[in-house]
């Protein structure tokens, strides 16, 4: 290819900005067919997305190349959701185009930003687990590791947010409208996925058992591509799935004369990836997105059995040159189905597709919360998953005949099957991701070991060494070259470039943070930063605030574990000091908000409708007289984070102990400068082992200590009673003050914190309180909190993806690099 590529006239994917500037016109003209003074801001941004994706293009044909020269092994991710947030700026990054192209469209007198803004983001996801895979999408590129990630086309995202009357409303996000720059359609790879049925046992002459699945209904998975390239290197392939009808059931029903049936087949069928589930926990038993894991899984398998053959291999040997990484027990069907396309389909026998199987997986788990682990009903699996139910009923039966001859008790092995069968029988996910797995890993120190000492406490005693932790990252050049290039900038002015591929020479900061001038000259990027934001603010609220404000943030999933509406007490009691105590002693500070609450849940759309209507009391109180202002952002999206993150002075991070199980927005944060009030929960621990205690403001239980608090037994009551502060913000959620005439409009909010509580805001109050107050002191000392946050950032090397990755590669993949 070198000399195809090399050749006059031949493919004009140069990088000077002569080259993109008459690539840009090409595509304008003869991929879209118009003339500037026609086309619209649209037609700019898919020229100029097409121009840099054929540069794109390019490094990926090389990649794939030298992985398939070298025979490499390598790793395929399998998720059923990634947040890769506009694609546009980071490849101009990537491709060190940024200045080039800047100048390019300037002569053409057209503005980058505009154009860069005009991209709408793919929303598959929906939130941590789904921006994770992408970073480390990013990671993988970057360090040149033979990587594929699969997962589902869904062809309308997470759900677009409105505020409206201070509540969430949804509306479908149709991202594909526009048409997608990005992806292209591989027609040819496409694969055949069986629902329902039923299984048909028979012997040949030499007496082997076939078994044969005779489905119910079949449809076609087909390929979109998206390549993502790495920085200054390789691109690597995100393999998406879209569901379509078979040709032959089109067919067959056509033959019958029944045109009609055939279409709304094809409309059922394309069902399948029509819409991402908006929820991140508690979704039982619904069949389409059971539909949807093993649609997606099933191709994806199907696909690298595909890739492993193409290249003259053996199926034996799978395991040598692919390991499968299961984001989430989400993709966790694959373990079934690997079996019995090796046993059914390849006709291995069961002992030595087994150990295929469980040396090609690895699973990563996301959460403890017990109501995010996945059971699917046994009654839904038989409908729907006839062949894969028996599977797992074997993988059940020789995994506790194995057990049994181990030293565990009756209560551990039942507490081990793979099947649940107290109350309605359902498979128990997570633990057929572990047994089908070589390794499982937690996502932060912290939890991990929560991992190995609760939900898979048996399994850990059973295989000590299958079980590890990889700390997540971030890709830092998304989250700070891309997004905050101010300070990118004077980074690079002072220590160089070397930490956009390696993250720890950010220590090389340290020193600066006695240095007065560099601190007034860090304090003017995050000033000019926070003007952006509230630029961003006052287009998407009508809300004004002043860039000198303390910007208090906390974006993330609206969750009761996440608890926002601690955040709200918080902002309730200085209100209540101005109004009551008439004593205004806070700083002029902007509590803004922003994410999504899964439209089915009661208390987090109540949680927003609290959040708006403390706003809407707060910002038009005269008597505040503009010092507190309240925002709520609507419709949180990595676009908007990535002016989020860098206008930031304070990052919340005020889980209850034990539920975060990384979090990775704390890693955003800090890594532009914010400082952090959090709780000793998720990655939050490392971070603040990694910027030093006295750089972290830390509040409330440990993990332990909320352990012991429960068993002792909690009473919510109490600790409100005694509290005359607390007591005051408590009975404010149900005044008329703020409830304005609707008595019961944050009843459930106040009945819940004072019975239940099971979060602990009343317990962590005070602490959080007392902390805020240090927050505000070392606020009115700007030289200190210049010099926090110079360190903050100084100390976040640790959290790049890269590092995360090559984590991954050492511990429990076994990959290595391939540079191009
Ligand atoms: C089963 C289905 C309803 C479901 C769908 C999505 C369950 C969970 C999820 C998403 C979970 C998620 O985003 N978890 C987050 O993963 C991040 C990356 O590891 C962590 O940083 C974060 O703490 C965790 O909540």
């Amino acid at each position: 290819t070198e000399n195809y590529f090399t050749q006059p006239g031949v493919a004009n994917i140069g990088l000077s900005k002569e080259d993109i500037k008459t690539s840009f016109l090409e595509k304008l003209f003869y991929s879209l067919g118009r003339i500037p003074v026609v086309a619209t801001k649209n037609d700019f941004y898919t020229s100029l997305a097409l121009t840099v994706r054929d540069r794109v293009f390019r490094k990926y044909v090389k990649s794939l190349e030298q992985y398939v020269e070298e025979d490499a092994r390598g790793v395929a991710y399998l998720s059923a959701e990634y947040l890769p947030g506009p694609h546009l700026g980071n490849n101009l990054l990537n491709l060190e185009i940024m200045e080039e192209t800047r100048e390019a469209l300037a002569e053409l007198n057209l503005n980058l930003d505009e154009i860069l803004n005009e991209e709408v983001e793919p929303g598959l996801g929906n939130g941590g687990l789904g921006r994770l895979a992408s970073c480390y999408m990013d990671s993988l590129a970057t360090l040149g590791i033979p990587s594929i990630a699969y997962g589902i086309r869904y062809e309308f995202g997470i759900f677009k947010q409105e505020i409206q009357d201070g509540w969430q409303i949804e509306s479908t996000d149709k991202w594909l409208h526009n048409r997608n720059p990005w992806e292209v359609i591989r027609p040819e790879i496409s694969f055949e996925v069986k629902f329902g049925g039923h299984t048909e046992h028979s012997r040949d002459q030499d007496n082997k058992l076939h078994i044969e699945w005779i489905p119910g209904t079949e449809i076609k998975g087909t390929a979109f591509d998206t390549p993502i390239l790495g920085y200054q290197s390789n691109a690597i392939i995100l393999r998406l799935w879209k569901a379509e009808a078979t040709e032959s059931f089109d067919f067959a029903a056509y033959n019958l004369g029944d045109y009609y049936r055939a279409v709304e087949k094809k409309m059922r069928s394309e069902n399948i990836t029509k819409v991402l589930y908006p929820n991140d926990e508690n979704l039982s038993g619904k069949e389409l997105r059971l539909k949807q894991q093993y649609f997606f899984v099933c191709c994806s398998l199907k696909d690298i059995i595909r890739l492993h053959l193409l290249q003259g291999r053996k199926l034996e040997t799978l395991h040598e040159k692919f390991t499968i990484q299961l984001n989430d027990t989400h993709p966790s069907i694959a373990v079934a189905e690997l079996m019995r396309l090796l046993v059914d389909v390849h006709q291995m026998g069961w002992e030595d597709a087994w150990k295929v199987t469980q040396n090609t997986f690895a699973y990563t788990n996301h959460t403890l919360l017990p109501e995010a682990l996945e059971k699917w009903p046994v009654n839904l699996l038989r409908n729907l998953l006839p062949r894969h139910l028996e599977i797992i009923y074997e993988i059940n039966s020789r995994f506790i005949t194995e057990i049994r001859e181990k030293d565990f008790s009756g209560e551990q092995i039942s507490r081990m099957f793979l099947i649940d069968d107290r109350g309605e029988p359902t498979v128990r996910m997570a633990h057929l991701a572990t047994v089908g797995s070589y390794k499982v890993n937690g996502v932060s120190a912290l939890h991990s070991g929560l991992l190995q000492e609760q939900v898979l406490k048996d399994f850990a005693q059973l295989w000590p060494k299958k079980f590890t932790n990889v700390t997540n990252g971030i890709t830092h050049r998304r989250f700070l070259a891309v997004s905050n290039p101010r300070l990118a900038a004077l980074i690079s002015e002072n220590i160089g470039k070397d930490w956009l591929t390696q993250l720890d020479k950010l220590k090389g900061l340290e020193p600066f943070a006695a240095n007065k001038d560099f601190r007034s000259k860090w304090m003017q990027v995050k000033l000019e930063n926070k003007k952006n934001l509230a630029t961003h603010i006052k287009e998407l609220t009508g809300i004004e605030i002043k860039p000198e404000m303390l910007l208090d943030i906390q974006v993330k999933r609206i969750h009761e574990y996440k608890r926002q509406h601690l955040k709200v007490l918080h902002i309730l009691s200085l209100y209540l000091q101005i109004k009551k105590d008439k004593q205004n002693t806070v700083p002029p500070t902007a509590f803004v908000f922003a994410g999504k609450a899964a439209p089915g849940y009661f208390m987090a759309k109540r949680i927003i409708k609290l959040i708006t209507s403390v706003g809407d009391l707060i910002n038009n109180d005269p008597e505040v007289n503009g010092t507190l202002k309240v925002i709520f952002l609507p419709n949180f999206s990595v676009k908007l984070a990535q002016h989020v993150y860098p206008g930031a002075d304070l990052s919340e991070q005020i889980s209850m102990a034990g539920k975060e199980a990384s979090g990775t927005g704390n890693m955003k944060f800090a890594l532009n400068g914010a400082l952090t009030v959090g709780t000793l929960d998720g990655a939050n621990v490392e971070i603040r082992e990694e910027v030093g205690e006295e750089n972290f403001f830390l509040f409330g239980l440990t993990t332990e200590e909320v352990a012991d608090k429960k068993k002792q037994g909690y009473h919510p009551y109490k600790i409100y009673s005694e509290n005359e502060n607390l007591k005051r913000v408590i009975d404010f959620l149900i005044s008329d003050e703020l409830t304005k005439g609707d008595p019961e409009l944050f009843r459930s909010v106040y009945d819940n914190l004072l019975n239940q509580d099971p979060y602990l805001l009343l317990e962590d109050y005070q602490s959080y309180v007392d902390q805020m107050e240090n927050v505000y002191k070392v606020w009115q000392d700007p030289e200190k909190w210049a010099q926090m946050s110079i360190l903050n950032v100084a100390n976040m090397g640790k959290f790049s993806s890269d590092r995360s990755i090559k984590d991954y590669c050492e511990k429990i993949w076994k990959v290595g690099a391939v540079k191009v």
